[in-house]
């Protein structure tokens, strides 16, 4: 899914962002040129920076306009962009992808075994950034890998499951998607020492959001279209990944007819056919309906924050997935 940095709401932290930048180039760096090649390939494809983004704007919520942002900061922020580094790599070679950010995939340039083992290098990488910063950094982020695989797990034993319930999906999205985004944001009040209230809004801010974003782009997977997602609308569907839009259609009125096509791997008319049958049930839009409630209760908990510059950036990626999710509801 396209969208922006929080940052780019808060022109005047361009630079901090610069310094992630930096600091995420010289982590992939080790003493082997040809590991340094591996594992700073995604890390120079770009990607959106949505979790150094708030890390470095929930830092910034005390801050007055024109500051630039902690050393601290800076490396919650590229510790947090590795920890999703490392797990792309990862989900790369599970679903043997072939393009990641537009480029080629690393399991499909380097083979799987390369591509394991430079995930495995970004992840150290990042363990030893939040070391630098704390006991309770440290922690917090080893906790958000156990719920990444956590999150990861629970979808993998629900593939090809027909009876997948919400509160499954709901579970694994918040593992596999929230807990990295909520991290990033308690991470950016933790190093900036803000008080317990302030830390707590920002948590629920990155939680809510990353529950909206991942409903958004499970959404668009079925509603899409294929130039639009540069894949076939129902990829999910066939790879056995059923989705909040899928599990609400399977229970529907037209459930059956549904739940007789999936349950295993499918073939091209199967899947056509499957997702006609979603599109006309109400999965669609109780869907987005929760997505905009998430996205809701995200941006609520930024009203509890004193205005500065990190709340403009927090309200704009807000506003911005809130605007994502009405355009899936059109
Ligand atoms: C080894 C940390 C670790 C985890 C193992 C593989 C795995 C368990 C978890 C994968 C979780 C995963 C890939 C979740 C999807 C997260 C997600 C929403 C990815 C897309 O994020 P964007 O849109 O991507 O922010 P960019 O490229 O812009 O950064």
């Amino acid at each position: 899914m396209a969208g922006v940095n929080p940052l780019d709401a808060v022109p005047f932290m361009q630079a901090d962002l610069a310094r992630v930048e930096q600091l995420l180039g010289s982590s992939a760096a080790s003493a082997d040129p040809y590991l340094t090649e591996i594992c700073s390939h995604l890390v120079a494809a770009g990607g959106k920076r949505v979790r150094p983004g708030f890390c470095l704007a929930s830092s910034a919520v005390v801050l007055p306009d024109g500051t630039e942002s902690s050393d601290s900061s800076v490396i919650g922020a590229a510790a947090v962009e590795l920890v999703h580094l490392g797990s792309l790599y990862h989900d790369d070679v599970m679903d043997e992808a072939v393009v990641r950010r537009q480029v080629e995939s690393v399991n499909a340039r380097w083979g799987n075994i390369r591509a394991i083992l430079a995930g495995d290098f970004l992840l150290a990488r990042a363990s030893e950034l939040a070391a630098s910063l704390g006991v309770e950094v440290a922690g917090l982020l080893a906790s958000t890998i156990v719920r990444l695989c956590e999150g990861q797990v629970l979808e993998l034993k629900h593939s090809f499951d027909v009876g997948r319930t919400e509160a499954q999906y709901l579970d694994a999205i918040h593992g596999k998607t929230a807990s990295l985004l909520a991290s990033a944001c308690r991470i950016g009040a933790i190093v900036a020492e803000l008080d317990r209230d302030h830390t707590e809004a920002l948590t629920t801010f990155g939680t809510g959001y990353g529950m909206a974003f991942q409903i958004v782009d499970d959404v668009l997977d079925v509603v899409a279209t294929e130039a639009d997602l540069g894949k076939p609308a129902g990829h999910d569907m066939e790879e056995g990944v059923y989705t909040l839009p899928v599990i609400i259609a399977m229970a529907s009125g037209h459930g059956e007819d549904l739940r007789a096509l999936l349950g295993g791997p499918i073939d091209t008319a199967s899947r056509d056919k499957a997702l006609d049958i979603v599109r006309d049930s109400d999965g669609v839009a109780r869907s987005i309906e929760r997505a905009r409630t998430f996205a809701n209760e995200a941006a609520q908990s930024l009203d509890t924050l004193p205005d500065g510059p990190g709340v403009r950036g927090l309200r704009a990626a807000a506003d911005y997935l809130l605007a994502q999710v009405e355009l899936a509801a059109a």
